[in-house]
């Protein structure tokens, strides 16, 4: 199947007011760029970036929209939220090859990112019944005190190419039946699969008429994301992407004291322990540093193996990645598809003749691939390189299949060097030793706002809430009591006596 029929299928043909893309030149005032998939360089389609007007065109959209969405119930937003789910399960295939030949994932990725939105949908639709305030004992007689919780506005969302879709859909099914309105601002590297899902969830809405304005979808650089942090009609800006783009968005939207959710860099270490089952982490932590070719932000970058395990894992390790399969990712037999563009290859590169000048040593791997199978430019091989604490490389973090090999000789060292890089997203650690394990989710353990323990550090659920501390961001987004995040807090009193009670006992008799 080729992408204009996937295209086809999903029936993008139709104009957006919101959007600026080749398939519709006449909105979209800015410069037109090319998409082209990393899969095999062909190219997918034009996109026609949006300027200054084309963003505020859809804040008048959205600003219309917000007053008629508020005013649903909860649980009819809900229902919204529920038909647009049965619309992902029916277009499950079609958004999932879109999104895997778009970026570069595996097709079973491709197929998981559909799931999770999916799943969020369902999430949503449960937590419409469930906006739950607390109910709280006033000091004053015949008082009742409590707290509701209001929908913000329109919430901006900024979503990264590595999870062209899902990330989205964590934001916007929770925004949603907050009562909000969304202004979307997807990767311009993957803008066809987040036309595809406007495209899908513009149906339901024309269906429930409903205006197109509950879901907005604004393709643009950099100057689009600086629009939206610094317009006070966004109450809320949620940010996926790098630790440079979330300091610059949480700067300007902090001089107007708006709100923001950041979920940014991560630089994930697991610890494999003298009592770690091998035979289990070695999976964990292949998949943790290839799967999506390195690209996640909860991706495996770094491995403290103590020393009595070290030379057998390395070993074990180096003879699992000869037998990677790199390739294209619409082959379900290819274990590891391309990087997202070949300025990725070039960091790739670059990271990794740093690495090897700080005294680092490649175990397996470092080549960028050539051939007609890799006529993009974009495969890489994974790799692994044995590494020192005192290497400053490995503070960073590099979208790419790089695994930094360590040793440690006690578990405190392995926590701290764990610990010690200015990330704190996602970690793990293999052990069956119940004082390792517990010491490692303690006060005193992994700093970062995912621990697991015997799984990698990758593929979290979405019943969970997600995000990290430091440089991650300390936003936290999907499941859980994220839900919060999107809303504003009210704090009411009701005085149903005949008397005027003070609190804190203050008499104020005229
Ligand atoms: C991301 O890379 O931005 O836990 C999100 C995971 C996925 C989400 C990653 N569920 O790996």
């Amino acid at each position: 199947m080729t992408i204009h029929t996937l295209l086809n299928n999903l029936n993008i043909q139709e104009p957006f007011y919101s959007i600026s893309t080749g398939l519709n030149e006449q909105v979209g005032q800015g410069e037109k760029i090319v998409i082209s998939s990393p899969a095999d360089g062909k190219t997918i389609g034009e996109v026609r970036l949006a300027e200054a007007s084309d963003y505020n065109a859809v804040i008048v959209k959205a600003k219309e929209a917000f007053p008629i969405w508020r005013t649903l119930t909860a649980p009819q937003r809900g229902e919204i939220v529920r038909q647009y789910g049965e619309e992902l399960r029916k277009e499950k295939e079609n958004l999932g090859k879109l999104v895997s030949y778009e970026m570069g994932k595996s097709l079973q990725e491709g197929y998981g990112e559909v799931q999770e939105m999916i799943d969020i949908c369902d999430f949503a639709v449960g937590l419409s019944r469930q906006l739950y305030g607390l109910q709280i004992h006033s000091e004053r007689p015949n008082h009742r005190m409590f707290e509701q919780w209001h929908p913000l506005g329109i919430v901006g969302i900024i979503s990264a190419f590595n999870f062209p879709v899902a990330v989205w859909s964590w934001n916007t099914a929770l925004a949603w039946v907050c009562g909000n309105v969304c202004v979307w601002k997807p990767s311009e590297k993957t803008p066809f699969s987040a036309i595809a899902c406007q495209e899908i969830f513009k149906r339901v809405l024309e269906r429930n008429d409903l205006p197109e304005g509950v879901s907005n979808i604004i393709i643009g650089d950099s100057s689009i994301g600086n629009l939206m942090a610094s317009d006070t009609n966004i109450s809320l800006v949620s940010a996926t992407g790098s630790t440079r783009m979330g300091k610059s968005v949480a700067e300007t939207v902090a001089k107007r004291l708006g709100k923001t959710i950041l979920e940014l860099g991560g630089n994930n270490a697991m610890i494999v322990t003298e009592h770690a089952d091998l035979t289990q982490a070695i999976p964990a932590i292949v998949f943790g540093a290839v799967g999506t070719a390195g690209q996640r932000c909860t991706s495996t970058r770094r491995l403290l193996v103590h020393e009595s395990q070290y030379e057998t894992l390395k070993e074990k390790l180096v003879d699992a990645y000869r037998q990677i399969r790199i390739g294209n990712p619409l082959d379900e037999n290819n274990h590891v598809g391309p990087l997202i563009d070949t300025d990725a290859v070039t960091n790739y590169q670059n990271t990794i003749k740093t690495a090897q000048e700080q005294g680092g040593y490649i175990c397996v791997g470092g080549q960028v691939l050539e051939g007609a199978m890799y006529q993009s430019g974009c495969y890489v091989e994974p790799t692994i390189i044995e590494a020192h604490s005192a290497m400053e490389i490995v503070k960073h973090e590099t979208f790419a299949p790089i695994l930094y090999l360590m040793k440690y000789q006690t578990l405190e060292d392995a926590i701290s060097l764990q610990n010690d890089v200015p990330q704190g997203l996602s970690s793990a650690i293999f052990t069956l030793n119940m004082r390792e394990a517990e010491t490692f989710l303690s006060a005193t353990g992994s700093d970062c706002g995912i621990a697991n323990v015997n799984i990698g550090t990758s593929g979290a659920e979405i019943g969970g809430a997600f995000g990290g501390e430091k440089e991650t961001g300390g936003g936290r987004e999907s499941g859980s009591d994220a839900w919060k995040g999107y809303m504003r807090r009210q704090t009411c009193t009701v005085n149903y006596g005949t008397e005027l009670p003070l609190a804190q006992g203050i008499k104020f008799n005229l």
